[in-house]
């Protein structure tokens, strides 16, 4: 028998990892169910540390992120992975060593992990990641952690708005400069240049050093990222790291931006959803009898301009939802 919402979301509260699934896969077929769940888990959301993982791609970030949820497991902290990146789905790494890492760590019933599909892709992607990240952490993980590919601007907005944002690099390769060209320069808590087996290491280690000391409007009492350097393969580092992950919560919450992290990603969140129903809702407008082909077609004679045109949809929404 299908569970109801009431169901998935009394079973999730209790910890049930099929509910969790289930209820994640709910929301990437954007199934209205999965609304009434959410509704219901948002007030026991709120209690995990949210770190981002973000870099171009092979620099090491499923690798480290395994690494780092076995440091959390050791600690006896639980762990949610997700894993945005639609083009290639969380294995941990390519090398059969890491493939059967990852396999432990996915038989530990603290530890969950989920690929975004591109089935989350349409249209909403972050907004779908969201609603992920809030199920596992209503679910009760200490840590969730989300890898996405530095690539594009959705993936950039996801991790912008986590607790703890780490940007991962690897030596050679011009990793740097492509680092400030994606404004990632400017998002990162904690750089890390992983392949430190590889040469050239503390080489990019001194050029990120350099170029966070010399960027613009920093002040005294702002978080200094700091630049760790790793080998995730071996596991060199990772203590590091999750100490760095520690010293950047600990420096949010005496500041009290931990706060204001939380009202800025809510808002983000309510502005995705938002672009979301409202983008849809002028979709649906402009498919209703008349007034679409009705405005392009007076744009076409050049009857009106598209500012005006797009004025008149929206006074068109407006009126409809006051009705
Ligand atoms: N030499 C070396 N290779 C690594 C290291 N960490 C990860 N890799 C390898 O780099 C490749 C890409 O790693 P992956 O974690 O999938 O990168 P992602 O695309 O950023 O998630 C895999 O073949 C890893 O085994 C490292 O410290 N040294
Ligand atoms: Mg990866």
């Amino acid at each position: 028998m299908k569970d109801s919402p009431n169901d998935l979301y009394q079973k999730l509260l209790k910890g049930d990892r099929r509910a969790a699934a289930r209820l994640i896969t709910l929301v990437e077929n954007a199934d209205p169910s999965a609304r009434q769940a959410l509704k219901m888990l948002h007030r026991h959301s709120g209690g995990g540390h949210i770190v981002g993982m973000t870099g171009s791609p092979g620099s090491g970030k499923s690798t480290l992120t395994c690494r780092l949820a076995r440091h959390y497991r050791d600690e006896d902290r639980s762990v949610g992975i997700i894993c945005v990146d639609p083009s290639s789905p969380f294995t941990g790494g390519a090398l059969l060593g890491d493939r059967v890492r990852m396999q432990e760590l996915s038989g530990d019933p603290e530890v969950f992990i989920r690929s975004m599909g591109s089935r989350g892709a349409l249209g909403g992607l972050s907004v779908a990641t969201n609603d992920v990240i809030n199920i596992l952490d209503a679910f009760g993980k200490d840590v969730i952690i989300v890898e996405t590919v530095g690539a594009g601007q959705v993936e950039i907005e996801v991790v912008k708005y986590t607790h703890t944002c780490i940007v991962v690099t690897m030596p050679g390769g011009g990793d740097e400069i492509q680092a400030i060209k994606a404004g990632i320069l400017e998002i990162g808590d904690i750089f890390v240049v992983n392949k430190s087996d590889r040469d050239g290491a503390p080489r990019a280690v001194a050029d990120l050093e350099m170029m966070l000391e010399t960027k613009p409007g920093t002040s005294e009492e702002a978080w200094k990222p700091p630049v760790i350097t790793t080998m995730a393969l071996a596991g060199e580092g990772i203590d590091e790291l999750a100490a760095a992950i520690s010293a950047h919560r600990g420096f949010l919450v005496e500041s009290g931006l931990l706060e204001e992290k939380t009202v800025q990603r809510m808002r983000a969140e309510l502005l995705e959803i938002l672009n979301l129903k409202v983008s849809r809702a002028a979709e649906n407008a402009l498919e209703e009898e008349g007034v679409g082909a009705e405005l392009v077609r007076r744009m076409a004679d050049r009857e009106i301009d598209p500012h005006s045109a797009a004025d008149e949809v929206v006074e068109y929404l407006l009126k409809r939802a006051g009705r």
